[in-house]
């Protein structure tokens, strides 16, 4: 689409790279193992038709929280495969006019990165400086009341220099110091470097926590089920220093032509959000939209919160939604139905893949895979394993993708490194391709459907009033196209007054493209070509 950038019209798929696929048999998703399945994304015929692949972090690291702990930001970890595999991956993902996405955690290392082996050895050290470190307000006083993302204090007594080291996330994960430059320079000339070796953005990790406060003030406190949530995060994360990152981020992007920074604003106030995207030119071209993957199963929900965004974006920016990644359970699950969760699954891909912004995927979503019950043995969250059993951890969204029934569901010959789900005998990519009444079919038919129509990809957004409790509706709009989307979030009819007043026929439904009728079939999502320049019509 002439003018637009490519991530606004793009539909990105993240690939969680332990659990995609295994190419070597030790149990664990690798680099080839990507490169093997690249016909199944996109290229060849059947193919789901993205657009980009967003990879979990693939750099050397211990992978105690999945590559999030990193310890070499210019090596990729053995496990995954060598550098040549990567470079590999990418030329071979150009080829077939693929976009590479790879996550870049920037606001903290593994405990095992030589800075860090370097900087807690001594107070002296010349790393010192690189971490956050600071003296205790007393015998077992960590330096303020800062809880970690992960909860328990957010910081961490080195008994060697007996001062204490902060942490956002796990201790195992401790914070880079911003404030020193020289950590500025070298984390942002590793984003250089793998924009220069060719990758097309970043998915950049807890952006917002890049700085804390520099008198670390302590936060006010709030009513909130567990402490880190009883906390109002005025000085922990969210800083005006973090945002000047952005701005630096965004000219380093854009120094090297059409590249995307997408960016994981943690934080439970949506305007953080929109902060990071500053006037939609000058900071991150994207950030994660929290408040629509909070929803519940429930149209007026989903409606608010789309308008909401629509109404706060500044008119240069550009929406992004999500309802899976690697830190939530997944969505089949999520949004209930029981019986009826494929249903439902119908209807929240539609969303998804209609709305004004680009979406995203995670591996598996495509077929339905639900939450695993992964038993407590074979837990590998940290998260998960530090709060069981009182919390879900995250293992459950990132068994290995189903790609065909027997064992190893074809991720692996070997012992997979989280159990296979049991749904992978019936509900996997093998079994789903040839079946057009699959959810995998449907994802592609969407797909195919919002790249063929420019209103899809590019057009405004306008909730429809005045349908039924229960029925999300909207037009996307692009000159003289206009296309309708109806979804029905309830198990029984829902008649809709359209008021079209124009001509229109169904493009797509769940339910066969003769559904002509006004009413829609329980949850029924169907989305309608209503051209504005075609005469008086037959709605
Ligand atoms: O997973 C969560 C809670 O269990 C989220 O709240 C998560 O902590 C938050 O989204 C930040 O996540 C990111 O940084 C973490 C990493 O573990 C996550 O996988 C990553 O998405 C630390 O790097």
């Amino acid at each position: 689409m002439p003018g637009t950038p490519w991530w606004k019209t793009a539909v990105i798929y993240q690939i969680a790279v332990s659990s995609f696929a295994d190419s070597d048999g030790d149990g664990r998703g690798d680099i080839r193992g990507v490169i093997e399945h690249l016909d199944y994304l996109r290229g060849a015929p059947g193919s789901l038709g993205v657009d980009a692949i967003w990879l979990t972090p693939v750099n050397r690291s211990p992978l105690r929280d999945f590559g999030y702990d990193v310890s070499d930001y210019r090596s990729i970890e053995p496990r995954f495969g060598t550098m040549n595999d990567f470079r590999e991956l990418v030329d071979a993902c150009h080829e077939r006019g693929l976009r590479v996405i790879t996550d870049l955690v920037l606001n903290h290392t593994s405990d095992e990165h030589p800075w860090f082996t370097a900087s807690r050895s001594s107070r002296e050290d010349p790393r010192r400086d690189w971490y956050v470190w600071r003296d205790g307000r007393g015998p077992g006083r960590p330096p303020n009341r800062w809880r970690a993302v992960a909860e328990g204090s957010a910081w961490a007594r080195d008994p060697r220099t007996g001062q204490y080291y902060y942490h956002a996330f796990l201790p195992f994960q401790p914070d880079l110091n911003w404030r020193n430059p020289a950590v500025q320079d070298e984390m942002l000339d590793v984003a250089r470097s793998w924009l220069e070796f060719g990758v097309d953005g970043f998915r950049l990790d807890l952006i917002n926590h890049l700085y804390e406060d520099e008198r670390l003030r302590d936060n006010p406190l709030k009513p909130g089920v567990r402490p880190y949530l009883a906390q109002r995060h005025l000085y922990d994360h969210s800083q005006p220093e973090s945002l000047e990152v952005a701005a630096r981020l965004r000219a380093i992007a854009d120094a090297h032509g059409e590249r995307v920074l997408l960016g994981e604003v943690f934080s439970d106030d949506w305007q953080d959000c929109l902060d990071y995207l500053g006037d939609g030119t000058d900071r991150l071209h994207l950030s994660f939209y929290l408040d629509f993957v909070r929803q519940r199963w429930s149209a007026r929900g989903f409606h608010d919160s789309v308008d909401w965004l629509e109404e706060q974006l500044p008119r240069a920016a550009w929406p992004c939604y999500y309802l899976d990644n690697h830190d939530l359970p997944r969505s089949l699950s999520r949004l209930g139905g029981g019986r009826h969760a494929l249903a439902r699954a119908k209807v929240a891909a539609a969303m998804l893949l209609t709305l004004r912004g680009t979406p995203i995927l995670y591996y598996g979503q495509e077929l339905g895979m639900p939450e695993s019950r992964v038993p407590h043995a074979a837990l590998d969250d940290p998260i998960g394993r530090k709060f069981w059993p009182l919390r879900v951890g995250r293992d459950g969204c990132r068994t290995p993708m189903q790609w065909r029934s027997g064992p190893g569901a074809g991720f692996t010959t070997g012992v997979p490194w989280l159990p296979v789900d049991p749904s992978a005998s019936t509900r996997n990519a093998a079994a789903e391709t040839g079946d057009p009444a699959s959810l995998l079919s449907w994802y592609r038919d969407l797909i195919a459907l919002r790249s063929a129509t420019p209103a899809l990809r590019i057009g405004e957004y306008r909730a429809l009033p005045g349908m039924p409790r229960d029925v999300f509706a909207f037009e996307r709009t692009d000159g003289d196209e206009r296309v309708v989307v109806l979804l029905n979030f309830s198990g029984s009819r829902r008649r809709c007054d359209l008021r079209l007043h124009r001509s229109w026929r169904t493009l797509l439904s769940t339910h066969g493209c003769d559904a002509e009728s006004a009413a829609l079939a329980p949850y029924e999502a169907r989305v309608l070509d209503a051209r504005l320049h075609e005469g008086p019509g037959t709605a």
